[in-house]
């Protein structure tokens, strides 16, 4: 890779493949004077067009030059997110870019289907609804999925016509400047996408809590999302929406056959080294079966096979930073200070890189740290309920409402679950099933809002109320 600097305030920022501390590319840092710039480009491509002004049909021809443009380089992508995350290249190149193909194929065909209504008034009028674009959009991502995450932000924002401008994670920036250059490609005019990347509290910040950016849609950490809020806030009440954090329920019924369960219940949780927002990360298990389920999941964590993403048959790389690597290695030993009984892993894996042995913990209860707190890595905790009114208001009381697994082959348990559980997604015996048309968001701290399918659309749209007098017959 070579230099991925454009031009701004000076600042370069290296960038490292996790743990192997190699750079592979310097980026331009942007700071708060760049997101002026960039906000200052987004309003001028906004207000004086052509974007907004094109027809919706051309704005969908672009959208979908670009899906064409991403399949094209597919496997470019996937490298450059493997090397610049530590996931499994393989993993990215047939789940992730093809994820994001689909989701901006489904967005460019919402494009020339955005309209407003007509509807009946109580006199001489035609009242009819405009559904307009936002304005300048802001967003900011995180770094366990960069460039889905991109698209979850510009897909819905380009095809409702807004102009955007996007911060990357700064562990993460490559894909979302490649994917800009792509758009740029496909026939997006200049203005339109603006990517900064850099680190939160300066170029994150200055977008949050700009003046002259009309909506903000943020994923991160919960932390972070009510200081995001805050920002906008106190700015120009911008609204926002925030995908956080989340502490996931995945419940494993009596009647379940437990190989697939725990073979799915690892896949919750281990998936994308176990840095998803909406990882099972409480494995609640009835209790008669709870002793053959936890044999078997540790069983399964000690046959992971952890290495370099780029290796064929490599399930799990190293975590994204030394911060993270920490945190879980904290949390790790608080499980064991707590009394939770380690089965498996616990400790990093080799002396090089933020690899972690895929940990299972057993006898977890509902008030230690690592049954209440995102952990955010390959940290299984596996907890024991005996019946369901219990098992849901336990799965409940936490602050999060992200999402929920429910194992079980009764269809009344499975209503009862689905029907009670507090949480934005429930995933009956399966998980992880990501579809660009059904929404994703959260219940309680994990957000606000819906993300994907035609609720995003709603968040870069307003709505205009247009009343006009009929001509009167006589006049
Ligand atoms: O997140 P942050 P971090 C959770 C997970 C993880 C923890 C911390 O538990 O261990 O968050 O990770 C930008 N103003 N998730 O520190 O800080 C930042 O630059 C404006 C869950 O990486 O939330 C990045 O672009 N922006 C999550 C983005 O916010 C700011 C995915 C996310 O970073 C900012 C990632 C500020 N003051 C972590 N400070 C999920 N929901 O999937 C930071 N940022």
């Amino acid at each position: 890779m070579g230099n991925l600097s454009m031009q701004h305030q000076g600042k370069l920022f290296r960038h490292w493949i996790p743990g192997q501390g190699e750079v592979i590319a310097n980026v331009a840092e942007g700071g708060a004077e760049d997101i002026n710039r960039a906000v200052a480009a987004a309003r001028k491509a906004f207000d004086e067009g052509p974007w907004p002004k094109m027809t919706a049909y051309e704005r969908q021809k672009i959208l979908l030059c670009f899906a064409d443009l991403l399949e094209q380089h597919n496997d470019e992508l996937a490298a450059l997110e493997a090397w610049d995350s530590g996931k499994p290249y393989q993993q990215a190149a047939t789940d992730e870019i093809p994820m994001v193909i689909r989701l901006m194929r489904y967005y460019a065909g919402w494009a020339d289907k955005i309209h407003g209504l007509t509807a009946p008034a109580n006199g001489p009028f035609h009242m009819q609804t405009l559904h307009e674009p936002i304005g300048v959009a802001g967003g900011i991502i995180p770094w366990n999925f960069p460039l889905l995450m991109f698209s979850w932000k510009v897909g819905p924002a380009l095809a409702c016509g807004n102009t955007i401008v996007l911060k990357p994670a700064e562990q993460t920036p490559l894909t979302a400047l490649v994917a800009a250059k792509l758009l740029h490609e496909a026939g997006l005019p200049p203005g339109v996408l603006n990517v900064i990347p850099g680190y939160g509290p300066t170029a994150g910040a200055a977008l949050a809590s700009h003046m002259d950016v009309d909506k903000l849609a943020f994923t991160g950490s919960t932390e972070t999302g009510k200081i995001v809020l805050e920002l906008a806030t106190k700015s120009n009440m911008k609204p926002v929406t925030l995908e956080l954090g989340g502490k996931s329920p995945f419940i494993v019924c009596e009647d379940a056959d437990i190989d697939e369960a725990v073979e799915l219940a690892h896949f919750a949780l281990f998936f994308n080294q176990g840095q998803c927002c909406c990882a099972g990360s409480r494995t609640f298990v009835h209790e008669s079966i709870y002793d053959e389920f936890v044999e078997k999941a540790k069983q399964r964590a000690l046959k992971r096979s952890v290495g370099d993403p780029f290796k064929e048959g490599t399930e799990q790389g190293p975590q994204i930073d030394t911060e993270q690597f920490k945190k879980i290695l904290k949390y790790i030993k608080s499980g064991v200070e707590c009394g939770a009984t380690l089965e498996s892993g616990g400790e990093r894996l080799g002396d090089k890189g933020y690899y972690i042995k895929p940990t299972v913990f057993s006898n977890v209860k509902d008030d230690m740290l690592i049954a209440k707190d995102e952990i955010f890595g390959p940290v299984q905790t596996i907890l024991k309920f005996k019946d369901l009114d219990e098992v849901i208001r336990r799965a409940n009381a936490a602050h999060y409402g992200l999402a929920a697994g429910i194992f079980s082959k009764n269809i009344d348990t499975i209503n009862k679950l689905t029907l009670a559980l507090r949480v934005g997604t429930v995933w009956v015996n399966c998980y992880d099933v990501f579809d660009a048309a059904i929404p994703f968001g959260g219940y309680k701290m994990s957000g606000h809002g819906r993300e994907k399918g035609m609720y995003s659309l709603e968040n870069y749209l307003q709505v205009k109320s247009v009343c006009t007098p009929l001509v009167n017959p006589a006049w």
